[in-house]
C-alpha cells in the first residue's frame, strides 16, 4: 500500500504519510491494516479509524485495532490509568459487537509491541492517530523505522477539527494569531461525519484474550497514591451523555449559563465538564463543535465562547506543543519573558515552599490551598482556579524554572485531564505568558500577568469556594473510609 488511495473517505489534509512502503511486487497481495490507537479512543466520529476501515476496503484487505498499555504513561495513576483502561474496555466490546473489528492489547514499549505485531500479521498499513507530545513522536520515529520496508505509515489528525498542520505551518504567537486561520479553515474541516464504514473483510479469529479485571486491578494497586474519582463515569456513551444527555447535559441543560458562570469556581456545573473525555479521545472535538453550533442561535454567546475554548485554545494548544518541542520549560517561553523572568529570578519571595508544602496544601493562602484540595481529591480543579494556582507557585518558589517543574509535576499526577498540550500551554501562559502579552512590570512577575487574592475576592465568593471544597474533601475521605471498612471486613473469615 502507497501513497494515499484514491477518492478517500477522510480528507487527505487529515493524513500524513510518515512512511512510504515499497510497492508490493505483482501478484503479491497487500496485507491487512492495523490502527495503533492511542489519543482518540472511541469508536464513533474518529477519522483515524474511519481512513484505517476505507484503506482496507479498497485493498480488501482485514483491519484490526492495536493498543499499547504503557508502564504508567508520564507518571499516570488510578486516577487517569482506571478511567482510560474502563473505557477501552467498553470500546473493545463496541467495535467487535458493531464493526466485528479485532482489539489487541500490548503491554510495554510501543516501539517494540506495535512493529512486533505488524510483523506478525504481515500488515502493510499502519494508521495512527496524533498528538503533538514529544514522548509519542519518538516512539513514532522508532516504529516508523523498525515496521518492515512494506509497510506503509499514515498518521490522522483525529483530535482536532482542523488538523494542525494545516490549520498553520508555523508556531503561532497568540489565539489572535490562528483565530483566523482556523476561522477560515472551518467550512472545510467542520463538516458532518460520513458513517463509519464496516470491514468488508473479517480478520482470521484469534486467541487473544484480554483480561482486563487483572489489568485493572494491577495499575489501580500500583497507581493507589492517587486514586480514582466516582463523578466521572468511563467511556464513550458517558461523554455524549455529559454532552447532550437528557438530565444534566451540557448542551442540552446547561449551556445558556455558560458565559456567564464559567468563571465562578462555586459553580464547576457551569464549565462542559468534557476535558477528561477530550483529553482521552472518548468524544470528538469535532462533535461537540458540530452540536453546540446547531444552538448558535438559541445562545450565541454561550456557544461562541465554548466554541472560541474548544477550537481555538485547545487548537492553540496543540501547535504550541507541535511547533516548540521545549514545550513545558523556560527555554520553550517567549524571548520577553524569558529575559524578564530572568531579570527577577533574584527577587525577594515572601514565601518559599518546597513541592512538598504544596502537594500538602500547606500555605499560608487559604484559597490556594483550597483548589489545591480540590485537584488531589476531585481530581479536575475549576478553570478559572488554574490560573491563579499556578501564578502562585512562581511566587512561591525559587524561580521560573522550578515553578513550572513543580506545576506540571502536580497537575499530571492529580488532574484526570493532565498530560494534556491544554496543561503544559496552561501551566507555560501562567508561568512564563506564553501566548500572553506583557503586562506592567512588578516583583517576581517582571512583565507576567499577576494575579492575586484580592482580584479573586472581587470576582467570586472565595469564602464560599473554600467551604465549598471543604465539603467535597470531607465527603471523598468518608467515602474512602466506608470503602476500607467494606473491603477490611470482606478480608474477616465468614
Ligand atoms: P470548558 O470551559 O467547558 O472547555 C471545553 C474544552 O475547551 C475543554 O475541555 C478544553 O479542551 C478546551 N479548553 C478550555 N479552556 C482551555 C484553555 N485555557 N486552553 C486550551 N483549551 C481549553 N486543560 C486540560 O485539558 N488538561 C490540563 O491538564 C489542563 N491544565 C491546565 C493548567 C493550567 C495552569 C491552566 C491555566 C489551564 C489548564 N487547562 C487544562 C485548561 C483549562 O483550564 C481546562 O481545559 C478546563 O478547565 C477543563 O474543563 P472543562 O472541559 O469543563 O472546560
Ligand atoms: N495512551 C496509550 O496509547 N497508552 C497508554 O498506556 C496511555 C496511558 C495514558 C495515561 C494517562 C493519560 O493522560 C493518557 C494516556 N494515554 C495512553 C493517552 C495518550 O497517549 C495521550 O492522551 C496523548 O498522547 C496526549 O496527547
Amino acid at each position: 500500500m502507497a501513497s494515499l488511495s484514491k477518492s478517500p473517505l477522510v480528507q487527505p489534509g487529515r493524513v500524513r504519510v510518515l512512511k512510504e512502503g515499497k510497492k508490493m511486487p505483482l501478484g503479491q497481495g497487500m496485507g491487512p491494516v492495523v490502527y495503533w490507537m492511542f489519543r482518540d479512543q472511541r469508536v464513533n466520529d474518529n477519522w483515524a479509524l474511519m481512513h484505517a476501515v476505507d484503506e482496507a476496503n479498497k485493498a480488501n484487505v482485514p483491519v484490526a485495532v492495536a493498543f499499547n498499555l504503557f508502564d504508567r504513561f508520564l507518571g499516570a495513576r488510578a486516577r487517569q490509568l482506571g478511567f482510560m483502561l474502563r473505557g477501552l474496555r467498553q470500546l473493545q466490546q463496541e467495535l467487535e459487537a458493531t464493526l466485528q473489528i479485532p482489539f489487541f492489547l500490548f503491554q510495554g514499549e510501543a516501539e517494540e509491541t506495535i512493529p512486533n505485531f505488524v510483523e506478525e500479521c504481515r500488515a502493510t498499513l499502519l494508521v495512527t492517530d496524533f498528538s503533538p507530545l514529544r514522548e509519542i513522536r519518538r516512539i513514532k520515529e522508532e516504529i516508523c523505522k523498525r515496521v518492515g520496508n512494506s509497510a506503509s505509515v499514515h498518521e490522522v489528525d483525529a483530535h482536532n477539527v482542523v488538523p494542525v498542520w494545516v490549520a498553520s505551518q508555523k508556531l503561532e504567537y497568540s489565539a489572535k494569531t490562528i483565530r483566523g486561520k482556523i476561522n477560515k479553515l472551518l467550512p472545510e474541516f467542520l463538516i458532518d461525519f460520513p458513517p463509519q464504514p464496516c470491514p468488508s473483510k473479517t480478520w482470521e479469529p484469534t486467541n487473544h484474550v484480554i483480561d482486563w479485571d487483572t489489568i485493572i486491578e494491577d495499575v489501580l494497586r500500583k497507581g493507589s497514591e492517587v486514586p480514582e474519582v466516582k463523578w466521572c463515569e468511563p467511556g464513550e456513551h458517558a461523554a455524549m451523555d455529559v454532552l447532550m444527555g437528557t438530565k444534566n447535559g451540557f448542551l442540552t441543560k446547561r449551556l445558556k449559563t455558560y458565559s456567564t458562570d464559567r468563571n465562578n469556581p462555586l459553580k464547576p456545573r457551569g464549565l462542559s465538564g468534557l476535558s477528561p473525555y477530550l483529553h482521552f479521545g472518548k468524544i470528538s472535538a469535532q462533535r461537540c463543535a458540530l452540536e453546540a453550533r446547531k444552538l448558535r442561535t438559541l445562545s450565541p454567546q454561550a456557544v461562541d465562547s465554548f466554541l472560541e475554548e474548544l477550537i481555538v485554545r485547545r487548537e492553540l494548544a496543540d501547535n504550541y506543543c507541535f511547533y516548540q518541542p521545549q514545550y513545558g520549560t523556560l527555554q520553550g517561553a517567549w524571548e520577553w519573558a524569558r529575559k524578564t523572568l530572568m531579570d527577577h529570578a533574584l527577587d525577594k519571595r515572601e514565601h518559599i515552599y518546597t513541592k512538598e508544602q504544596l502537594e500538602k496544601a500547606q500555605t499560608a493562602d487559604l484559597l490556594w490551598n483550597a483548589s489545591q484540595l480540590e485537584m488531589v481529591h476531585h481530581g479536575k480543579m475549576h478553570g478559572f482556579m488554574r490560573m491563579y494556582w499556578a501564578k502562585k507557585i512562581l511566587e512561591w518558589t525559587t524561580g521560573p524554572e522550578e515553578a513550572l517543574s513543580i506545576a506540571i509535576y502536580l497537575n499530571d499526577k492529580y488532574e484526570i485531564d493532565g498530560r494534556d498540550p491544554n496543561g503544559y500551554v496552561g501551566c507555560m501562559w501562567s508561568i512564563c505568558g506564553v501566548h500572553d502579552q506583557g503586562w506592567q512590570e512588578r516583583p517576581i512577575f517582571g512583565k507576567i500577568r499577576y494575579m492575586n487574592y484580592a482580584g479573586c475576592k472581587r470576582k467570586f465568593d472565595v469564602d464560599g469556594y473554600i467551604s465549598y471544597v471543604k465539603k467535597l474533601v470531607g465527603e471523598t475521605k468518608k467515602r474512602k473510609a466506608e470503602k476500607m471498612l467494606d473491603e477490611a471486613s470482606k478480608a474477616l473469615p465468614q
